[in-house]
């Protein structure tokens, strides 16, 4: 299953995918120190069938002081599913919350557009708080509600459908807006070693939630097959780490 890529995914994806991958990895560039992140072997890009369409899945990992790993993945169903998933489990010597975004969208259209910092404990950091309660973002036309597993989102989780070019730039615009906020944040906080158990049991139950979206899921068991997608779910999606 595992071959190289050709030309990257992301040049035949949909634009607002494109452009927020391109935007996304340069925020990190700039705040961050990055390093290559080693995902399992024969996972980084993989091929697969899904109902007589190709399913092609590239993935970007990354790590940081603050972050045990930062995952970009970008997926396609032949021409019918477009697919960007992003998320940044932090080390869990730092109090810091969970980013995770996912754009979903086929034949053109974007249907899901979700982004949300995620807090570990009972609440966001306070300066989290208060820099994503001060961004007020603009109103989007067409607000989607969560599914039952989303009880780990954050009172900022904004999950629409975009309805025009104009909303699709505005939520790129969000997204990055969160994203840049998280990572000034996280440089500038200093590693409490204390409370690695806690944030540990803070991302295990986000993980477990995760785990729990079906359509996820059943894209990658029609594709894969169920072994494979539930090894793919736990390890390369929403992995938990133990403590060293
Ligand atoms: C929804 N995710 C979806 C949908 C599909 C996928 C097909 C339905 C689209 C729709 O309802 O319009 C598929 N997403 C994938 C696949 C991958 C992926 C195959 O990432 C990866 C290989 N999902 C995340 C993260 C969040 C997230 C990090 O991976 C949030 C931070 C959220 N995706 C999310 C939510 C839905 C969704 C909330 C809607 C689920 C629902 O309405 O039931």
């Amino acid at each position: 299953m595992a071959s190289s890529p050709p030309t990257s995914l992301r040049e035949q994806q949909h634009p607002m995918i494109r452009d927020l991958a391109n935007r996304m990895e340069a925020v990190w560039q700039e705040y961050l120190d990055l390093s290559p992140y080693a995902l399992p072997e024969d996972l980084g890009y993989v091929e697969g069938k899904l109902e007589g369409e190709r399913l092609t899945i590239e993935n970007h990992g990354y790590q940081a002081p603050q972050f045990r790993k930062l995952h970009l993945e970008l997926a396609r169903v032949g021409n019918t599913l477009d697919i960007l998933h992003c998320v940044m489990f932090p080390n869990p010597q730092y109090g810091l919350p969970l980013f995770g975004c996912d754009l979903v969208g086929g034949r053109g259209q974007i249907s899901a557009a979700i982004v949300d910092l995620s807090p570990v404990a009972e609440t966001l950091p306070p300066a989290y708080d208060a820099a994503l309660t001060a961004l007020a973002p603009p109103p989007f036309a067409q607000e989607r509600g969560l599914p039952e597993w989303g009880t780990i989102f954050s009172p900022h989780c904004r999950f629409i459908r975009p309805t025009s070019p104009a909303e699709e730039a505005a939520f790129v615009q969000l997204i990055v807006d969160y994203l840049t906020l998280h990572c000034q944040q996280a440089v500038a906080t200093e590693p409490t070693p204390e409370v690695a158990a806690v944030i540990l049991a803070g991302q295990q139950r986000y993980c477990t939630q995760q785990q729990q979206n079906d359509k996820t899921r059943r894209v990658l068991e029609k594709a894969f097959g169920d072994a494979w997608a539930e090894r793919y779910m736990t390890t390369v999606l929403f992995d938990v780490p133990t403590l060293a």
